[in-house]
């Protein structure tokens, strides 16, 4: 008497209710991912126009511009804040295209947190 191999449906042996697989049992927030924007020195946009940037594109006062100006000045560099992707983009564009409309060669850039 010979019968054919027959592939069985099942578990492999685990219990019940049990398939073998590690599912996530702690659901897992997903934060959107933020961006430095970033203000870069250089020796001709004049002091007085980047406290004016700071002011009007990053709502920041007098006091806390020029301060942020001297840091970028004297360090060559500073985050001047931290947005989602599409506000970080707009900010960029906003004092790229100030900076090029007052002949300032004052640069702008963002990048991943
Ligand atoms: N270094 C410039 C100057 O001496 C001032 C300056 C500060 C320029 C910050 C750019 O992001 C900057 N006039």
């Amino acid at each position: 008497m010979h019968h054919k191999p027959v592939m069985m449906a099942g578990r492999g042996g685990l219990p019940e209710g049990e398939t073998g697989v590690v599912t996530r049992t702690k659901p897992k927030t997903q934060r959107p991912p933020l961006y430095k924007v970033l203000l870069l020195n250089d020796d001709y946009t004049p002091m007085e126009f980047v406290v004016h940037v700071l002011e009007r594109f990053f709502g920041m006062s007098h006091a806390q511009a020029f301060e942020l100006m001297l840091t970028v000045h004297k360090k060559g560099l500073a985050v001047v804040g931290v947005y989602s992707f599409e506000v970080a983009e707009t900010k960029v564009a906003q004092v790229m295209d100030f900076s090029r409309r007052h002949q300032h060669p004052l640069q702008c850039t963002m990048e991943k947190e």
